[in-house]
């Protein structure tokens, strides 16, 4: 058996199913979140993977568009992948409300969601979207209909598909011979590191380094050839991958940069995990500890960012809202909802990020650059906000 359990993170609910009202408390979907290492392919994922349906369907809240940070990004990759590889035609897996594709000729886009309102989204925006799962299936339907593709990109995506080699295997079978395939999603150097251990919830089926994708990418004909480091969701890998039988395939430096930097880290030995165990319940604990004591000296405290992220925290430390009086969220779909397992009430900034508060968790701590500049007034005022990466402290 070479999967090994190395992390418990209590009972969880469906990070992304904020709820209504009191009403739907009683039959909210649980399951237990526990974290595993596989000795073979290094790979790090959930145990218990929750139905993706369950998951993504047309009632999904979340909108990649809602901070400048991830506009801006989005813009940013689009200008560089439209210079660097002239692609003439494009596929993106996983495009959310086209925050990415927008920055393309609707003429040689194409793209896959499974969530139903964001596929009604970007087909009205003209782009034609495919209102499904990622597959092999699916891309042999998109290869009839519409034909191999020069770019595939997908952005925290890949990361939230279970089944790796059926993802890997569609994408090989869509993309043109001297095509590129581009994914971001959030890195595992990153999470051992920043100690972020709420980078794990349902969605997030995986976390990668590149060892593992090395292995994994391998397995279905594909090479990676470079590695840009971005800023985004507290560090993620921009990952460029290429078919095997491509002539022109050049490893970049930054491929073996990487290797080398997840090897002396140990992202290759069982060892590093559980170690990394041991940070996170000590991080629990220490998260509790200074919580309880900012409202024993009746502080006000609330949340900022109705983050997935900090769904796994709340249910994880068992915070709620006798603690954290509220989140606060731009996402219209997110307010006057409860976040998950917790059930939290969640309101806008407007409502609710006011002169009354005393301390904001950062809850979207991934946007703390975005947020610190947005809130200067909050902490001229006095007011703290609190963090758990990498350590538990108040930001100063
Ligand atoms: P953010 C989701 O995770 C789910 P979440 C998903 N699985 C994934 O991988 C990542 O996104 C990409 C709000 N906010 O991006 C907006 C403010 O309120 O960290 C968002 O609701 N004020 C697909 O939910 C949330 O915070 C602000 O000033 O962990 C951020 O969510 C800013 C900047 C954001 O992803």
């Amino acid at each position: 058996m070479s999967t090994i359990e190395f992390l418990d993170l209590s009972k969880q609910p469906i990070a992304n199913n904020f709820l209504k009202s009191s009403e739907d408390f009683s039959d909210e979907y649980f399951y237990h979140l526990k974290v595993s290492y596989d000795s073979e392919t290094h790979l790090v994922s959930i145990v218990d993977f929750v139905p993706p349906e369950m998951m993504f369907n047309e009632s999904y809240v979340y909108h990649s568009s809602m901070s400048h940070t991830m506009r801006n990004h989005f813009k940013n990759v689009a200008k560089s992948l439209k210079e660097d590889l002239t692609p003439s035609k494009v596929l993106e897996i996983g495009s959310n409300d086209g925050v990415f594709i927008k920055h393309f000729d609707p003429k040689i886009t194409w793209a896959v969601e499974p969530c139903g309102n964001f596929a009604d989204l970007t087909n009205n925006m003209g782009y034609k979207t495919y209102s499904d799962f990622w597959s092999t299936e699916l891309a042999r339907t998109i290869l009839d209909k519409d034909g191999k593709m020069d770019l595939i990109f997908s952005a925290n995506c890949i990361c939230h598909i279970q089944d790796l080699k059926d993802t890997f295997d569609a994408v090989s079978l869509l993309l043109n011979d001297d095509g590129t395939f581009v994914f971001e999603d959030p890195s595992l150097v990153s999470v051992i590191t920043k100690n972020c251990y709420d980078q794990f919830y349902d969605e997030h089926a995986h976390i990668f380094s590149v060892i593992a994708l090395q292995n994994l990418l391998n397995q279905s004909d594909l090479e990676i050839y470079k590695i840009e480091k971005i800023s985004v969701h507290g560090v993620s890998n921009r990952i460029y991958a290429k078919k095997k039988c491509n002539k022109n395939l050049e490893i970049d430096a930054s491929v073996y940069e990487n290797v080398d930097l997840e090897k002396s880290l140990g992202l290759d030995n069982l060892e590093t995990y559980l170690k990394f165990a041991d940070r996170v319940y000590k991080s629990k604990e220490d998260l509790s500890n200074l919580l309880k004591s900012l409202k024993n000296d009746n502080k006000k405290i609330v949340s900022y960012g109705a983050t997935c992220k900090s769904v796994t925290i709340f249910n994880f430390c068992e915070i709620d809202s006798t603690i954290i009086e509220y989140v606060t969220d731009t996402t219209p779909a997110r307010q006057n909802k409860f976040l998950p397992g917790v059930h939290i009430p969640v309101i806008s900034p407007e409502d609710g990020f006011n002169d009354s508060v005393d301390v904001a968790f950062l809850g979207a701590w991934n946007f703390s650059k975005e947020i610190l500049e947005k809130e200067k007034d909050f902490i001229e005022r006095g007011g703290i906000f609190i963090t758990h990466v990498p350590n538990v402290r108040i930001l100063r």
